[in-house]
């Protein structure tokens, strides 16, 4: 039941079509006012820029310990719920500043070599080789070869680290056809998950056993370890292998912009921004409020919740000129595809590095990107990207 002058959507951000095509959803939402009530899930939304920003940033009224997606995990959850994700401060913080310190910029700065070094070499290899699947030989490997490597995950059974993500990010919706098809398998896939983030598992000197070296200065618990070792799992792949799908897509939809990337490769980080802000790979997350509160004039009550539609946010026309365009030279830098505030994602450096190696090595290697087929949409309730995606990489 929503007062009346209040704006309700009626359509579902859920449904195959609108995952497919979520654009005219979020202008709705933008349009529709500061907030939005959404009859499909009986919950509130936001989509413009500045609201989405402003209940990022205050973490006092919008927690996260409830959950955020559409769930709320005090009730039902279908993992042990993360440390990290969904979680408030005082406890929040202390395991955000471990890992922090773990993915500082300078401490992942030594991955600029490596992932440029692989980045190349996995690229040069897919020039001149006539149509392959950009997802299958690129987006998909990179992650879980060179992130997993970072992590010190074995390498037997990284076929499972994918099928978690997805688990993971449809999980953040609702128990629609998407969650359930996801969770088939749930139980081998996060028995292998847990399996790969214990100690013993863990190659040494990786992202995952320094998380321990914090459990050792009993800053945390080994349990707790574990733990933050998933949230490794859970956020650092998924994500990054549709920020790479959606900047090849983009490149080979608008080749001027990748002749603009191949005379001057030193825009690839800023590429891979641009990239994340029109085709932002976490579309959404949700908060519930601590206490009443509004969004605009809207009344909020404590303990309901609002979808956070950063991928709205993104192509907000009031803070962005040509919202729509790929533009590889625009201020990007303001986006919330990495979120913002003391949930804002602490995996990023190493992200950023994984976009600039791949994007980087695509401008001094390829010459021209040409789509070869009807790319195919990967559909999950949280996560836009692709599942195939047929080009061809030519000689420059
Ligand atoms: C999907 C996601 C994002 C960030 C963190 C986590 C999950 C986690 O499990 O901690």
């Amino acid at each position: 039941m929503v007062a009346s002058g209040i704006p309700v959507i009626d359509k579902d951000p859920y449904s195959t079509e609108n995952l497919i095509d979520p654009y005219p959803f979020h202008e709705e939402l933008r349009e529709a006012g500061p907030v939005a009530w959404l009859e499909a899930h009986d919950v509130w939304a936001t989509g413009r820029h500045e609201h989405v920003r402003d209940v990022l940033t205050d973490w006092r009224t919008w927690m996260s310990g409830a959950g955020v997606g559409l769930i709320d995990l005090r009730v039902d959850a279908w993992r042990p719920p993360s440390l990290l994700l969904e979680a408030d401060p005082p406890n929040h913080t202390v395991v955000r500043s471990i890992i922090e310190r773990v993915l500082s910029p300078r401490a992942t700065k030594v991955l600029r070599e490596r992932f440029g070094a692989r980045a190349e070499t996995l690229v040069e290899g897919l020039v001149g080789t006539g149509s392959f699947d950009a997802m299958e030989e690129l987006a998909r490997v990179f992650p879980v070869e060179a992130f997993a490597d970072e992590v010190g995950v074995p390498e037997e059974g990284r076929e499972y680290l994918l099928p978690y993500g997805d688990m993971v990010f449809n999980g953040q919706g609702p128990r629609n056809e998407y969650f359930r098809a996801a969770m088939e398998n749930a139980a081998e896939v996060q028995e292998w998950i847990m399996a790969s983030c214990r100690r013993e598992n863990l190659a040494p000197g990786g992202f995952g056993a320094q998380i321990y070296e914090a459990s050792d200065a009993e800053e945390i618990t080994e349990q707790q370890a574990g733990m933050l070792v998933r949230s490794f799992l859970s956020a650092g792949l998924d994500t990054t292998v549709s920020a790479l799908g959606n900047a090849v897509y983009l490149f080979a939809t608008n080749p001027e912009q990748f002749d603009l990337l191949r005379t001057e490769p030193s825009l690839a980080r800023h590429a891979f921004e641009e990239t994340i802000r029109l085709e932002t790979p976490v579309q959404v997350f949700s908060r519930t409020a601590t206490r009443d509160t509004e969004i605009g004039n809207t009344r909020i009550a404590g303990d309901e919740r609002v979808m956070v539609f950063f991928a709205a946010a993104n192509r907000d026309p009031r803070c962005w000129e040509e919202p729509d365009r790929f533009d590889i030279t625009r201020r990007a830098s303001g986006h919330l595809a990495f979120g913002q505030g003391i949930h804002g994602c602490v995996g990023k450096p190493v992200a950023r590095i994984e976009g600039e190696a791949v994007l980087g090595a695509l401008a001094r290697k390829v010459g021209s990107i040409k789509l070869e087929g009807e790319p195919e949409r990967h559909l999950n309730n949280t996560v836009r990207g692709f599942e195939s995606l047929p080009v061809a990489f030519h000689a420059p």
